[in-house]
């Protein structure tokens, strides 16, 4: 047996830990590991509204601890940060430890010469399923926009709609290849909401879009934690014949047993898991199939690392991967998520959303998108690098997200 740290069985040290926040209009928090080799590697640690209290806890709690580290041991480093700390799970802690595991195969494809699906296990499909998203004040503003992604080439899009009376809703905006719903300031901006409205409206949406367009396109839709089981349980019924792909986070889930009660309802399929950070998030919905697709995602979940063993676990019971992949998740995040979707069996749909010209830039990358699919880059490691010098133009601008209000002013889910 070789001992440990012979030169053998040694990959390049760490040398060099890095936290870099720039906010080409929108904030990304950016982690660079080099090594003594002068190979180097990123991850993604944006948690949106909260940014910097993942910065700090890379910088001050965890770079230290990767100086001379053997970057090629991702697995042992997974588990030396996550039981090291004492204190496991939460979003900030997983968005750090993801932004180390993320940076460490990038740089170990870089080391073997391999785009990293080729480390996780190569291709398992051609390309990697995407879905747009159309929205709009009105429905027949949503209809029109489905149609600007048909004619894009694809495949699958989610469709939100404004609710009358209600001045904001989640998913409606002025920009319609994006949507940003966090927004600048010091404080919380305040949205309002009413369920009795949006359960009345929304089925009408369905019928417009599936009246027009039939039934080739996937359709999905984002509840975005605002109902509680049995209203959820309604509309998914009541949403049965238009035959939705997914059905978004109807009700919050916290506790993973009230999906239990949708489910005896519906067969309309239900996603979830854009805000879990761990396997144990989704342990009962996904061993007593409670949900179809999992939405964890590489920067929230733990990295590639952990996002793999969710997927591997879910894969047993059928339930199939739908990842999170809104502008918050930057680049780097969405070409760590490609390299894993191409790899894992129960691949389901992977959310896309375009960034900015401005994100684009500060992070140069060579996935693409070529009829309803993105295809990660061929080269070494991720494929996707930061542009340092001009991330640097851009400083860190606090922007949380919404809070959210019934008409009676009681704090309500966002
Ligand atoms: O509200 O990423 O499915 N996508 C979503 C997103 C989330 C944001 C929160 O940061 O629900 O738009
Ligand atoms: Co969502």
């Amino acid at each position: 047996m070789t001992e440990p740290g012979t030169p053998s069985s040694r990959g390049s040290r760490i040398v060099d830990a890095r936290v870099i926040v720039t906010c080409p209009g929108r904030n990304f928090v950016t982690l660079k590991l080099t090594t003594d080799d002068g190979v180097s590697g990123i991850g993604d640690a944006t948690l949106n509204g909260r940014e910097l209290a993942v910065a700090s806890y890379l910088q001050d709690h965890v770079c230290p601890a990767l100086i001379g580290r053997d970057s090629s041991r991702i697995e042992d480093t997974w588990h030396y940060l996550y039981k090291g700390a004492y204190w496991r799970r939460g979003p900030v802690t997983m968005t750090a430890i993801a932004a180390v595991d993320t940076a460490l195969w990038d740089i170990l494809g870089k080391v073997a010469g391999l785009p990293v699906y080729q480390l996780l296990g190569g291709r398992a499909r051609e390309g990697v399923t995407v879905y747009g998203h159309a929205n709009g004040r009105d429905i027949p503003e949503v209809v029109d926009q489905v149609g600007v992604y048909l004619e894009l080439g694809y495949k699958a899009v989610r469709v939100q709609v404004g609710v009358p009376g209600l001045p904001v809703v989640y998913g409606v905006s002025d920009d319609k290849l994006f949507y940003e719903p966090a927004v600048a300031g010091a404080a919380p901006t305040e949205a309002t909401w009413s369920t009795e409205r949006y359960l009345h409206h929304v089925p009408a949406l369905f019928e417009a879009v599936r009246d027009k367009y039939g039934f080739d396109v996937r359709l999905l839709h984002d509840v975005h934690h605002r109902l509680t089981p049995i209203e959820a349980a309604r509309l998914g019924k009541r949403v049965e014949e238009y035959q939705l792909y997914w059905l978004e986070d109807p009700t919050p889930a916290e506790s993973q047993e009230a999906f239990r009660l949708i489910r005896q309802h519906t067969t309309t399929p239900i996603a979830v898991g854009e805000v879990f950070n761990s396997i144990w998030d989704c342990q009962q919905l996904i061993t007593e199939q409670l949900v179809d697709f999992i939405r964890a995602t590489v920067v929230h979940a733990g990295g590639i690392t952990h996002l793999r063993r969710i997927f591997n676990l879910a894969e047993l019971y059928q339930v199939r991967s739908g990842s999170h992949g809104a502008t918050d998740l930057s680049p780097v995040c969405m070409a760590a998520a490609l390299h894993l979707d191409l790899a894992i069996p129960n691949f389901g749909l992977q959310e896309y959303m375009r960034h900015s010209a401005a994100t684009d830039e500060v992070f140069p990358h060579g996935y693409h998108f070529a009829d309803g699919y993105l295809h990660p880059a061929e080269t070494p490691g991720l494929g996707v690098e930061i542009d340092e010098e001009l991330a640097a133009r851009y400083p860190y601008s606090a922007a949380p997200l919404p809070v959210n209000r019934l008409l009676d002013g009681s704090v309500h889910s966002w």
